[in-house]
C-alpha cells in the first residue's frame, strides 16, 4: 500500500506561531510554596502548527459527535453490513474533517473509514481518519469512542491525534517529540511480570475473523495476566497503553485509520508496536499488538504458539 507551507521567517525566539498545549484553558503545573524549580518541564510541549490544525478539526469534528450523541435516540442509522453500523453522525463528523484538514493542507491525500481515498496532488502527504472509532460504543450511549487522525509522510506516520469528545480527552503524538494527554507526556507502563499486567484485546465482529483463533489465544493470555479488558475502540485501546493505563493490547482485522494515530501515540510514548504474527507492520497488516518491550515480547510469544 502506498500512502502518498511556508511559514515566514521568524527571529529564533518568537514563539508567538507556537501553541503552548493544545487545549483552551492550559494550566500550568500546580507548584507547591518555594518547591525547586524542576530541570525539565516535560509536560510542556510546542506543538507545531499540523498538529494545532489536526486538534482544531478533531474539536470541531467532536462537538459534532457530542451534539449526536445527545440525540442519539432520533439518530437516523443504517445498517450496512453485520456489527457495521454507519450512522449520519459518522458521515457529518468526516466531512467537517475532510474539509479542515483539506483548507488547511491543500493537495493532501485523505483516506477516511467513511469516504474512502480521496487522492490529492500531494503525493507524499495523506490523512488517515477514522471520524467515529467505537461506533457501537457511539450507538450505544458508552462514552467510550474517538475521533482518530493519522498523518503520514512517504508511509510514516508522523502525526496523530486522537481526541475522545465525550470526556474531553486528547492524544496528541509527533514523531520524535513524544506523545501527551491534555499536556501530561505519556509513557508507557513499567511492569514485567505479566500476571501483574491489564491487557486489553478487541473481539472479531460476527461475520469477520477468526472467532476459534481468538477464543485460544483470548485463553492463553487470560491465564497468564491479571485482568483483560475489552473496551471496543482500537484508537483509544492504543493511546490507554501509550498512557499506561493498560500494560498491553492485542487485536486482528483492524484499518489503518483504526490504528494510524494510536501506533505513533505507543512508540512515542517509548512502547513497542508490531504485527502479530511477524515483526513487521501492523498498519498494513491490521493485527496489532503493543505493550512496553517486555510486554509486548511476552504477548508475541504467547499469540504466535
Ligand atoms: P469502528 O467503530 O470505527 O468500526 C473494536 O474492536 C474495533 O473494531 C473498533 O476500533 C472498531 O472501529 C472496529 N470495528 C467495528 N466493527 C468492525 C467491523 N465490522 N469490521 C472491522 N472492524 C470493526
Ligand atoms: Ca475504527
Amino acid at each position: 500500500m502506498t500512502w502518498r507551507q511556508m511559514t515566514r521567517k521568524r527571529p529564533a525566539n518568537d514563539l508567538n506561531h507556537l501553541t503552548f498545549g493544545p487545549s483552551r484553558g492550559t494550566q500550568s503545573p500546580q507548584m507547591a510554596p518555594f518547591a525547586p524549580l524542576p530541570r525539565s518541564r516535560p509536560e510542556l510541549m510546542l506543538y507545531s502548527a499540523t498538529i494545532n490544525v489536526m486538534v482544531k478539526a478533531a474539536r470541531r469534528a467532536g462537538r459534532s459527535l457530542k451534539r449526536d450523541l445527545g440525540e442519539i435516540e432520533h439518530l437516523q442509522v443504517s445498517l450496512k453490513g453485520p456489527a457495521n453500523f454507519v450512522s449520519l453522525a459518522d458521515k457529518r463528523a468526516e466531512e467537517i474533517l475532510y474539509q479542515d484538514l483539506a483548507k488547511a493542507r491543500p493537495g493532501y491525500g485523505f483516506i477516511g473509514e467513511e469516504g474512502g481515498m480521496r487522492e490529492g496532488s500531494d503525493k507524499s502527504h495523506t490523512w488517515i481518519v477514522d471520524p467515529l472509532d467505537g461506533t457501537t460504543n457511539f450507538l450505544h450511549g458508552i462514552p467510550q469512542f474517538a475521533i482518530s487522525i493519522g498523518l503520514a509522510r512517504e508511509g510514516t506516520v508522523i502525526a496523530g491525534v486522537i481526541y475522545n469528545p465525550a470526556n474531553d480527552e486528547l492524544y496528541i503524538a509527533e514523531r520524535g517529540k513524544g506523545a501527551f494527554l491534555n499536556d501530561q507526556r505519556l509513557r508507557v507502563a513499567g511492569r514485567r511480570q505479566l500476571n501483574e499486567c491489564v491487557v486489553a484485546c478487541g473481539l472479531p465482529h460476527i461475520g469477520r475473523g477468526d472467532h476459534e483463533e481468538f477464543r485460544r489465544e483470548m485463553t492463553a493470555i487470560q491465564d497468564r495476566v491479571a485482568g483483560l479488558r475489552r473496551f471496543g475502540a482500537a484508537s483509544l485501546d492504543l493511546a490507554f497503553v501509550a498512557a499506561g493505563r493498560l500494560d498491553g493490547y492485542w487485536e486482528r482485522n483492524l484499518q489503518s485509520w483504526d490504528i494510524a494515530a494510536g501506533m505513533l501515540m505507543v512508540r512515542e510514548a517509548g512502547g513497542t508496536v508490531s504485527d502479530i504474527n511477524t515483526p513487521g507492520d501492523a498498519l498494513v497488516t491490521g493485527d496489532v499488538v503493543c505493550g512496553n518491550e517486555y510486554v509486548h515480547g511476552e504477548l508475541v510469544r504467547i499469540l504466535r504458539k
